[in-house]
């Protein structure tokens, strides 16, 4: 129509999703759920980090997980990005049964842009992040300068996490 523009975009931010599988082709999903960030309205893949295979945190016996870092752009506000995560895990095949049950698909919200975020459900940055060397190791991979906030720099926590087994893929 002439003479109509779109309404003013928001400025795009950079946000930060940890990846993991433990259950079925995990490399699949985690494929899969690669290119699903890069489809959600307002989104693009800005960076993807190598798979990663680690052993499970928080508990034993379970089978080894496959996991990665995603950079996106994108408009969505967090709580909508936040939920597009979750329907991405859902039609992933997730079931949610007990806290740490092996699972299809888990997408975590790591960072959004410099926000702290603290809502029912969503907690930013991830509140674990900087303990666990299966985020710490891809997110230095892709972006070692990532200030974590309260934490530091993403690089600079590897040295805490040293002790924790977890292996480059590809
Ligand atoms: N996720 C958990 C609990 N433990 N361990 C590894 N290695 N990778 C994960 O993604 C992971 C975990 C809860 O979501
Ligand atoms: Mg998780
Ligand atoms: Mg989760």
């Amino acid at each position: 129509m002439t003479g109509h523009h779109p309404p003013p975009g928001r400025d795009p931010v950079r946000a930060f999703v940890a990846l993991g599988a433990n259950l079925g082709d995990a490399a699949a999903a985690l494929a899969s759920a690669f290119a699903a960030l890069d489809d959600l309205p307002g989104t693009r893949l800005f960076a993807r980090s190598s798979l990663y295979r680690s052993a499970p945190i928080g508990v034993t016996g379970h089978p080894d997980y496959l996991n990665a870092v995603a950079a996106i752009d994108t408009t969505l506000p967090a709580p909508d990005l936040l939920a597009a995560l979750l329907d991405l895990e859902r039609s992933h095949g997730r079931r949610r049964e007990t806290e740490l049950a092996p699972r299809t698909l888990d997408l975590d919200l790591l960072l959004y842009g410099d926000a702290t975020i603290a809502l029912p459900g969503l907690d930013v940055p991830h509140p674990r992040m900087h303990l666990r060397a299966f985020v710490l190791v891809p997110l230095a991979e892709i972006a070692p300068d990532t200030d974590i906030p309260g934490r530091g720099r993403a690089a600079d926590l590897l040295d805490t996490v040293r002790d924790q087994r977890i292996e480059r893929l590809s």
